[in-house]
């Protein structure tokens, strides 16, 4: 797929994107992103892309005008419809199902913002979707594009190897993820769990399903509520419940009292 960003920023998103999985993902060609700043479409002798928010008081918004025109050959650059998405705080929250949305279009665009916003005129006329990573302020949209190419890039078909897999995702389950453990078996910071180490398969799906249905009670349970339960899946979270009551309700992580 094809993501294009409109920022004032460019170096930093494509930093971003370069990184990792999204960065091999692009090596591929199963990715490619393209960035167009607004301040080179700008026809004044200042490059101006900001002008005084109307009404008063401090602060400045993003102009129109050059934004229009970076828009104009954003749209011309290839042959699809662009499906555009500015990341602010008003914007609705971005899950993984929205992520997984994006990742199935061919192309889409994100909007960052700088200053104070964008013109609302121009975000009325250009803008689909209005998406924000999370309830709170940042100093422009940059990040939250970082997150978008991110989430989505690394869904591309071809961009995660077997174990990185999209299917083993926290989120693919609507669980948290189960803990992980590698070697030395013995550390002085404690012991692998037992069940991991005896080769029984079908009692390490077990285990790592009954930690994460205990994870996500104990931390989300916004999520479990979300879900219906397989009669096994109650089971397990039964047993993971009375064995953490049993234990005196220790935290997981750090197996301390939460
Ligand atoms: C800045 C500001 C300064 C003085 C008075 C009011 C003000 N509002 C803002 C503001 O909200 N600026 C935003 C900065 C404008 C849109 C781009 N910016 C942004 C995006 N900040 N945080 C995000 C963001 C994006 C996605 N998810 C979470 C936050």
């Amino acid at each position: 797929m094809r993501i294009d960003v409109v920022t004032l920023f460019p170096d930093f998103v494509r930093a971003c994107a370069e990184v990792g999985v999204v960065g091999r993902a692009q090596r591929r060609k199963l990715l490619q992103v393209e960035t167009w700043n607004p301040r080179d479409y700008a026809t004044d002798h200042y490059r101006t892309v900001d002008g005084r928010t109307c009404g008063g008081g401090p602060g400045m918004v993003m102009l129109i005008e050059p934004l229009r025109a970076a828009f104009k050959a954003m749209r011309a650059a290839a042959p699809e419809p662009a499906h555009v998405v500015y990341l602010s705080p008003q914007g609705a929250r971005l899950t993984q199902d929205r992520v997984e949305a994006l990742a199935k279009r061919p192309r889409i665009a994100l909007l960052c913002g700088r200053y104070e916003g964008v013109d609302a005129r121009f975000l009325a006329h250009e803008v689909d979707e209005e998406l924000s990573i999370g309830d709170y302020v940042l100093s422009g949209g940059e990040l939250g594009a970082a997150v978008v190419i991110d989430a989505v890039g690394r869904l591309q078909d071809g961009a995660l190897n077997d174990a990185q897999s999209a299917e083993q995702d926290s989120f693919s389950t609507g669980l948290l993820d189960c803990p992980h453990y590698a070697k030395p078996v013995s550390d002085a910071y404690g012991e692998v769990p037992p069940v991991l180490l005896a080769g029984d398969h079908a009692a390490i799906r077990r285990w790592r399903l009954k930690q994460a249905l205990g994870r996500t009670w104990l931390r989300r349970p916004d999520l479990l509520a979300q879900r219906a339960l397989d009669a096994e899946s109650r089971a397990l979270l039964e047993e993971f419940r009375r064995e953490y009551l049993a234990a005196g309700g220790l935290d997981a992580t750090t197996d301390r009292r939460p």
